[in-house]
């Protein structure tokens, strides 16, 4: 079922473009589980992976510098690219697909939401069981014994020290080549191969590991919903595809939800 979403005003969200049998599983499902990408945060104001990128780093791409290498190689480079998104983040408010999947976690049994954001939206929107699979861009960590530093004396270094062991600091982020941490991760598939129901939302299914939860789900025998404006590699294999923004189309379909009585 695809819900086509012209870019200037959506089909009405009624029960035609709402599929009934995705309402219903909702509604019956006890176990939801949701992956989120930077899709999510995009009606935010927080620029996605795939997006140019504006202005000073518009020449280098995220997987330049999203990296240990980078790092080492340029230690001030990559903090103030960091410090540029904690900036953009700080201002950003979470919009209602995270408000959506605050009220759905309130309304079904349990719900395991799992982001491969990195801006902290969602619990700042309120949702309260988060597994953070790629970390958080708001917790500054030493790069030399991963642990986490809350402040630091600003002595004009760029990237600040370690005011335990001096190393420099870095964002609390998994870095491509870096392992994401196990607990995130077991918690992840062992929800989508459990789940009743497995969302996937916002994300261009191509990072991973977590691009293969999804498919863990598929295997496991969940159906799976896709909500994005564009296809993905996911895109053949779901039960039903939502296509447009999920800060339309995850409020229309909690409108449904909870229309119809309680859940
Ligand atoms: C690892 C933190 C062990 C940093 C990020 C297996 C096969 C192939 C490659 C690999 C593999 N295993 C490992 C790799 C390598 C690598 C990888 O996957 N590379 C890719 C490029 C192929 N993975 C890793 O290195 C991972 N580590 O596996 O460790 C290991 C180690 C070494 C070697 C092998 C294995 C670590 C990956 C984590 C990297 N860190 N973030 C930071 O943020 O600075 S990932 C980064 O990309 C963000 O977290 C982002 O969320 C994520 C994924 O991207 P998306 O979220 O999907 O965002 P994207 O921009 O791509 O797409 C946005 C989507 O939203 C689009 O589809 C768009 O249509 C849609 N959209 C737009 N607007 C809206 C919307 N949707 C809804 N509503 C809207 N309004």
């Amino acid at each position: 079922m695809r819900i086509i979403d012209d870019g200037d005003t959506l089909p009405a969200m009624d029960a035609l473009t709402i599929p009934t049998d995705l309402v219903s599983a909702v509604k019956t499902a006890r176990h939801i589980a949701v992956l989120t990408g930077a899709g999510v945060s995009a009606e935010s104001g927080v620029p996605t992976f795939r997006d140019a990128q504006t202005g000073l780093w518009a020449r280098y791409s995220p997987e330049e510098l999203a990296t240990p290498q980078a790092f080492r190689r340029n230690p001030r480079l990559v903090w103030e690219w960091y410090e540029w998104r904690r900036r953009l983040v700080a201002q950003a408010q979470p919009n209602p697909a995270h408000l959506a999947l605050v009220q759905l976690e309130q309304i079904v049994p349990r719900l395991t939401l799992i982001t491969q954001n990195v801006d902290g939206l969602h619990r700042r929107a309120g949702s309260r069981n988060v597994v953070e699979l790629h970390g958080s861009i708001t917790r500054t960590i030493c790069f030399d014994d991963r642990q986490v530093v809350e402040s630091w004396a600003d002595t004009g270094d760029v990237p600040p020290r370690c005011p335990r062991c001096g190393g420099l600091l870095r964002p609390d982020v998994v870095w491509f080549g870096e392992s994401l941490p196990p607990d995130a991760l077991q918690t992840a598939f062992a929800a989508a191969e459990q789940c009743d129901l497995f969302f996937s939302v916002g994300t261009s299914t191509v990072v991973q590991p977590a691009a293969s939860l999804p498919f863990t789900a598929l295997q496991a025998g969940v159906p799976v919903v896709e909500i994005n404006p564009q296809e993905t590699p996911l895109t053949p294999y779901a039960r039903w595809t939502l296509t447009g923004p999920a800060g339309k189309v995850l409020p229309a379909l909690l409108r449904h939800v909870t229309s119809e009585g309680k859940i």
